[in-house]
């Protein structure tokens, strides 16, 4: 019996804050111990293992010492390119892992009128890997349409194809607008389909192929992977089985922090009260040593949003022993300003109140501008302005004549010539 690991999304170099950048590294850590202590003959990662094709020096140092343990033990890592590391120029930070032998890319292209894909045989179990890569704005469909399925599927032996894409007949109604590729441009009768892409971990079975896996992010690139995790999504990796077929998958957890999800429902009432209730929500919550993902929505019946102060907020989570702290307040809403009905006869009455006041803050001398002759100049330009496209009037002409219009109240003339 032979085993390998399937990871995706690990997005290395993704988080930006102190804290959440550690656990990042610390999940891959922790993912990687895990496999080598379940004696694996080889790793997959599908796609993304980086956040950006370039990443930071740091990121590359932890990932290049990681990776480093798992070639040190004589165990293989295949990869293929996510929508995040893909490079057009085959220089991303994964081809220059590839090109220290810490990793080896499966996608090899055949052109041809087709396209065509070579399989990479690992050596100690013979598994026959290939696959395609992800890239931005789904464009790697056009290589899913190009692709000689057959070629691929009268191959023989243990297969695994390696991609990073949604595929559209398993999509969910959380990303039923995300781009995704149709099941039926995959080759069929693989034994194993390793995704990436969906930060949501998945399993599927469909007549005529094997089992398609996606193993979710392994720790989560958005704040809303996070909040997903918060919420009760497993993070983790999988474990797969196989000799001649299938054998075994198994999901292993990789948690490298406790996560809190806090939500809190401000609809209707003040913003002092939100503050209020805010607080003796999270008094209800356990958050000491958890990444706390918190959010605040409904709207304030008054005050100010601005009132609710993530300042504030923080320091109390922070003083109850919180790791780190996300509040995600897109959902408050201000007050809804009280709706003016205005009378049709009222119409001149507010115009003349607005000019006024506008005249009256004019910032020039011209006094024939500011005085009752300046109203009366602006009224008219209004109402000219107003004016509207007369039927057959084509929109050049329309537009000629408001213009004319406007400048003949103001008593002012289009410079004539044909100057530049
Ligand atoms: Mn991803």
């Amino acid at each position: 019996m032979y085993r390998f690991a399937h990871l995706s999304d690990c997005h290395l170099g993704a988080q930006k804050q102190a804290m959440l950048q550690e656990l990042e590294g610390k999940a891959f850590r922790m993912a990687i111990d895990d496999a080598l202590d379940n004696d694996i003959d080889f790793m997959i990662i599908a796609g993304d293992l980086f956040h950006s094709n370039l990443p930071n020096m740091k990121t590359v140092k932890m990932a290049t010492r990681e990776l480093r343990r798992v070639r040190d033990e004589g165990i293989p890592v295949y990869v293929n390119y996510g929508s995040h590391d893909y490079s057009p120029s085959h220089t991303s930070m994964i081809d220059i892992l590839e090109s220290a032998g810490l990793i080896e890319n499966v996608v090899r292209p055949v052109p041809g009128r087709k396209l065509g894909l070579e399989f990479t045989e690992d050596e100690t179990t013979g598994a026959r890997i290939t696959g395609l890569s992800g890239r931005s704005r789904n464009l790697e469909k056009d290589y899913y349409m190009m692709l000689d399925r057959e070629a691929l599927e009268v191959e023989e032996g243990f297969k695994i194809f390696v991609f990073h894409s949604a595929i559209t007949q398993f999509k969910t109604e959380e990303i039923a607008d995300a781009e995704s590729i149709d099941l039926n441009l995959f080759p069929r009768g693989f034994d194993y389909y390793a995704g990436g892409h969906v930060h949501k971990r998945s399993t599927h079975n469909e007549d005529g192929y094997g089992c398609m896996v996606f193993p979710g992010a392994l720790f989560g690139s958005y704040a809303r992977d996070l909040e997903d995790t918060a919420r009760g999504e497993m993070r983790g990796y999988y474990l797969v089985d196989f000799n001649e077929t299938l054998r075994g998958l198994e999901f292993r957890e990789i948690m490298p922090a406790g996560f809190e999800y806090i939500e809190v429902d401000v609809d209707g009432i003040t913003a002092r009260e939100a503050m209020r209730k805010i607080e003796s929500c999270i008094a209800e919550h356990d958050v000491r040593g958890r990444v706390v993902m918190l959010r605040i929505r409904g709207g304030l019946s008054s005050g100010k949003t601005s009132e609710i102060d993530s300042g504030v907020i923080r320091r109390i989570l922070r003083d109850r022993g919180a790791l780190t702290v996300n509040i995600n307040r897109h959902g408050i809403r201000p007050p809804e300003i009280e709706k003016v009905r205005v009378s049709e006869t009222e119409i001149p009455r507010i115009e003349e109140k607005i000019l006024r006041e506008k005249l009256a803050g004019l910032g020039v001398k011209n006094m024939k501008l500011k005085s009752a002759s300046g109203l009366k100049m602006a009224s008219e330009v209004l109402k000219r302005i107003r004016n509207e496209k007369r039927e057959g009037e084509t929109r050049e002409d329309y537009e000629q004549r408001i213009i004319e219009d406007a400048l003949e109240v103001l008593g002012l003339e289009i410079e004539g010539g044909d100057g530049a």
